[in-house]
């Protein structure tokens, strides 16, 4: 028998955030075309293991992902544009169960109450959202988000020869503005740059995302886990403001002076 997915108070939550983060994306220019996107654990909001969609296709999945076996995650849509998915998240987010062997998922579409007849496929990114999510649930159990966006002045800087590395990264950043290390102190990772949608990509990418919140991926954007949508969101905020004021120091012409290494030490750590 079938069980469609119901919406309940905590999922309408989660979607809200979703939106909300969405709209952000696309004012921040972090989202132009198609580009981002989103995945949430959201099987502890269900209030059983139930095997949702039995009556809908299996997909394959190239890796085993056992360990998430039954889980369901609530995904932003292949070509979804940010800016409609703030408008009408019936038409850009899409719901997958990992079946019990691990293998395969099976997905829906959307049950908001408004018929939705389109089919919506998971983000070209699912690889490696399904691979961060298993981290995440196997070693930060109560991150359940992995927000995925173009940020500018992340690209910019992965262009840049010397910051290709965490170290020279977290150097640059954190010397820009003290909230960095107060609020991100694990800093970002690095991730060298690989053609989005691959398990490479994704495997490289779990690896920095055991130790870091953040990675940049080179040449291409950030991606960031968090607790929730608005978590996730606000580290990437904070660390283009610091980004920011790097390369608006050197577009002024000159070379930003940064916190010394003591002043670093001295700052007080939130998270
Ligand atoms: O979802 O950003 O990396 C579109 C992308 C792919
Ligand atoms: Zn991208």
């Amino acid at each position: 028998m079938s069980h469609g997915l119901f919406l309940n108070e905590k999922i309408k939550n989660v979607i809200s955030e979703v939106v909300e983060v969405a709209q952000y994306l696309w004012e921040k220019g972090w989202a132009e075309r198609n580009a981002g996107n989103i995945s949430v654990n959201i099987t502890d909001l269900l209030p059983e293991r139930v095997n949702f969609f039995t009556d809908y296709d299996v997909y394959p999945l190239s890796v085993d992902l056992s360990y998430l076996a039954r889980n369901i995650f609530m995904l932003t849509a292949t070509g979804v544009r940010m800016r409609d998915l703030a408008k009408a998240p019936e038409k850009g987010l899409c719901f997958i169960q990992i079946d019990a062997t691990g293998k395969g998922y099976r997905m829906s579409e959307f049950r908001s109450g408004l018929p939705n007849r389109q089919k919506l496929i998971p983000t070209s990114e699912l690889p490696t959202h399904l691979a961060i999510q298993e981290m995440l649930k196997r070693s930060h159990p109560e991150m359940k988000v992995v927000v995925h966006a173009h940020v500018p002045e992340f690209i910019a800087l992965s262009q840049i020869k010397e910051f290709k590395s965490a170290v020279a990264l977290n150097k640059l950043l954190f010397g820009m503005h003290p909230e960095t290390k107060m609020f991100v102190p694990q800093g970002i990772g690095f991730v060298p740059y690989s053609l989005p949608g691959t398990e490479s990509i994704a495997m490289a990418t779990v690896k920095e995302l055991e130790t870091h919140p953040v990675v940049v991926w080179e040449k291409h954007g950030l991606l960031a886990t968090g607790i929730s949508v608005i978590e996730a969101y606000d580290t990437m905020d904070l660390l283009s403001k610091s980004a920011k004021i790097f390369l608006l120091c050197k577009s002024a012409g000159y070379d930003p002076e940064g916190l010394t290494n003591e002043q670093i030490g001295d700052i007080p750590q939130f998270s």
